[in-house]
């Protein structure tokens, strides 16, 4: 089965088809193949006696039942994930030999897993948090995995500092809380004594760390990788996504409340686009240095908490990943996948990063105890498509069977087989960087530069990006109980900008410094994601209709939505037909208490002529939310009154209008902007 070799889209998809069970139209069996005729009642004496030991069925349906649950990961837990494919636009053949990256228009599939970093398994989706971006790419010559995030550096600079860095970020241990949150004294106090985390800190409170989807969030590779090409040259590379749809976040109010509301609203809204035929889209990018370049920048290429400013080395595009694909079966293939930024493949090499060499002991270690044993590269998620031979043998859950009376190297008896591939043949040889040195247990002079860049990302910022942070950083350091840790974290912004420590020191009670700031005054606008594309598809609008609506105007409206590839929702008192003036009907397919606000994109009011108080004070609310979190708001006929009795009317980004065609082109335009800060909340 593995020894299947298919370099098209679909190699992954084929052999999970072997593994798949339909129980459709199956009669019940024990594990054993034995139809089973009662499921319901346990074997005992007499009606109301004692169950019995020889009930087989029983007791193996219960011990099944004990065992279901594995280890949540220990970072990483909540995550959600999809298949898809990779498309290669443009040919690396100057800089890798890697196989996926050479012919333009070749495909691999590949398989995804976003997730959230501190939260347990059954968390709300929309913590303040980094996102994970894990790319499984399933290529003819092994597994390639991109185990990156949706932030482009880290808090630490060495991976032994890994765990720290998590017992402090996890539920403080004496009282088990806060759950998936960093808004608490050990994971700030952590902060205070590793200013390392100093730029990182500054992505976690921007609003990449509350994104509004997972199809709109970018992805890092983080670490500087190597790129080897045939001739065995070497060049430095950083690995972007950027999503097709840009970069888009909820705001901190209405993430809270979602997590509420819906604490599945991530997973659910990446599940229902990819069953829509909404395929989520990045393209990949890559910045790549030569390694003659090595020393020109004023960073060191190897520091983890350092970006490649894009204007100065760009990103160049070289493909595409569309997630098209929903899993079959959630513990399966999303909780037994296995990453490893180990996994490469020829032409893909790593570099001395400290902190790119602690993961690459962690992630295998980490797979022993969660997936049971060695052998979790038989899980059919984690088969690669080509084939896979060595002399590992046995362990728990073991499936191949290996055959013939050799399980070493080198051996006669098999003909030295499985024999190591040479360079030529496609063997892994790993890139002869020239090393020396003294064991030595510190840190590079190079990487204490731990400010310059989490000023060049303030500078970056769009003026409502910069309030946000401030306020996250406000409400963050609000929730820490120590006054002092308080006070050195405000020192310590102190080094990134004067005026924003000033303002967090007043929102949280410490002393406010008196001088300061960072020298750095250049900024990278490709930071921002504001600059990133503006696009209404997708977007979820809500269509608040009552009976008697304006039917012809209201249903052109809703075509005109659907045109532009958004989605409109009906939302009324009840579920079911809202009939319209002309006794057209719409289908309600929210109500005021399932529709809450926070969970849509943007809100259209057409009302109706019959409203009653209770239907008006419910829009009020909804129109209330929407424009608290920025979002844009469209009212014709009937429902306009609303926007009036709530005094928004003329506000950016809430559009009024009884001619459909100007509405219809304003409310797209709205839309399209997702969100306008421009407006006096
Ligand atoms: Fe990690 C999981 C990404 C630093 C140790 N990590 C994990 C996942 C992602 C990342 C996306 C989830 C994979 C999945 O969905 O199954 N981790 C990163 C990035 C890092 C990083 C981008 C810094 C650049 N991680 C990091 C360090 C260590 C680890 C420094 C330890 C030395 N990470 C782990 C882990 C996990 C993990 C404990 C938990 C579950 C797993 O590996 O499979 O081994």
């Amino acid at each position: 089965m593995s020894d299947k070799r298919n370099n098209n889209g679909n190699s992954k998809d084929e052999q999970l088809e072997q593994f798949r069970s339909d129980e459709r139209d199956k009669h019940m069996t024990t594990n054993q193949g034995l139809k089973v005729s009662e499921d319901e009642f346990s074997l005992k004496v007499g009606e109301r006696g004692p169950t019995l030991m020889e009930d087989f069925h029983f007791r193996e349906k219960m011990t099944h039942f004990d065992h279901e649950r594995i280890p949540e990961r220990v970072v990483h837990a909540r995550g959600y994930g999809a298949h898809g494919e990779f498309e290669l636009y443009k040919s690396m053949e100057p800089y890798t030999k890697a196989g996926f990256l050479q012919e333009p228009g070749s495909k691999v599939p590949v398989f995804v897993r976003f997730s959230t970093v501190a939260g347990s398994k059954g968390s709300p989706d929309i913590p303040r948090d980094v996102r994970g971006f894990a790319t499984k790419f399933y290529t003819e010559e092994g597994n390639f995995d991109l185990v990156g995030n949706n932030m482009p550096v880290f808090f630490i600079q060495d991976g032994i500092k890994f765990p720290d860095l998590i017992h402090a970020v996890k539920p403080e241990p004496d009282t088990g809380y806060p759950q998936a949150a960093s808004a608490h004294d050990t994971f700030w106090d952590f902060i205070a004594n590793n200013q390392e985390s100093a730029h990182m800190m500054m992505w976690l409170m921007s609003d990449r760390a509350i994104p509004r989807n997972l199809r709109m969030i970018e992805g890092f590779g983080v670490h500087t990788f190597r790129f080897v090409n045939a001739e065995g040259k070497s060049h430095f590379v950083k690995f972007h996504w950027k999503p097709t749809l840009g970069v888009h976040s909820t705001v901190w109010d209405e993430a809270q409340k979602i997590n509420g509301k819906n604490p599945d609203f991530n997973r659910q809204d990446l599940h229902e686009s990819i069953k829509n035929g909404d395929y989520p889209e990045w393209e990949l990018g890559v910045q790549v240095v030569p390694e003659e370049d090595e020393f020109k920048f004023d960073f060191d290429v190897l520091d983890p908490t350092k970006i490649w400013p894009e204007e100065d080395v760009p990103v160049e595009i070289i493909g595409k990943m569309t997630l098209n694909r929903n899993v079959d079966n959630v513990f399966a293939e999303t909780e037994q996948v296995a990453f490893h930024p180990g996994h490469v493949v020829p032409g893909i090499d790593f570099t001395n990063d400290p902190l790119l060499q602690g993961r690459l002991f962690s992630y295998t270690d980490t797979q022993l105890i969660r997936l049971g044993g060695p052998n979790f590269h038989e899980l059919p998620i984690n088969r690669s498509v080509c084939p896979f031979h060595n002399n590992q043998r046995d362990g728990y859950g073991r499936q191949t069977i290996n055959v013939g009376n050799t399980s070493y190297h080198k051996n006669s008896l098999s003909d030295n087989h499985p024999r190591p591939a040479s360079e030529e043949e496609g063997g892994y040889v790993h890139y002869q960087e020239k090393v020396e040195g003294r064991k030595i247990q510190a840190r590079s002079e190079s990487f204490k530069d731990h400010f310059s860049q989490a000023a060049l990302f303030w500078n970056s910022m769009s003026e409502p990006e910069k309030v946000h942070i401030k306020e996250a950083f406000s409400f963050e350091l609000g929730m820490v109980h120590d006054k002092d840790i308080r006070q050195q974290v405000v020192d310590m912004i102190t080094n990134i900008d004067l005026k924003l420590a000033k303002e967090v020191a007043e929102n949280v009670g410490v002393t406010a410094p008196v001088e300061g700031g960072s020298n750095v005054k250049k900024s990278s606008p490709a930071l921002s994601q504001e600059n990133t594309s503006h696009k209404p598809d997708t977007l979820k609008v809500g269509v608040v209709l009552d009976q008697g609506f304006e039917g012809k105007s209201v249903q052109q409206v809703v075509d005109g939505l659907k045109e532009q590839n958004t989605h409109p929702v009906v939302i009324s008192t009840t579920l079911g037909k809202v009939k319209g003036s002309d006794n057209s009907d719409l289908e309600a397919e929210a109500t005021f208490d399932t529709g809450d606000p926070v969970l849509f994109d943007a809100l259209y009011v057409a009302g109706g002529p019959d409203m009653d108080n209770a239907f008006k004070r419910n829009v009020s609310y909804m129109v209330h939310e929407m424009f608290k979190h920025y979002k844009p708001i469209g009212a014709t006929g009937d429902g306009q009154k609303i926007l009036e009795s709530v005094n928004v009317t003329g506000e950016a980004g809430v559009v009024q209008n009884d001619i459909t065609d100007s509405f219809l082109t304003s409310f797209i335009e709205a839309v399209a902007a997702h969100r306008h800060w421009d407006r006096q909340v």
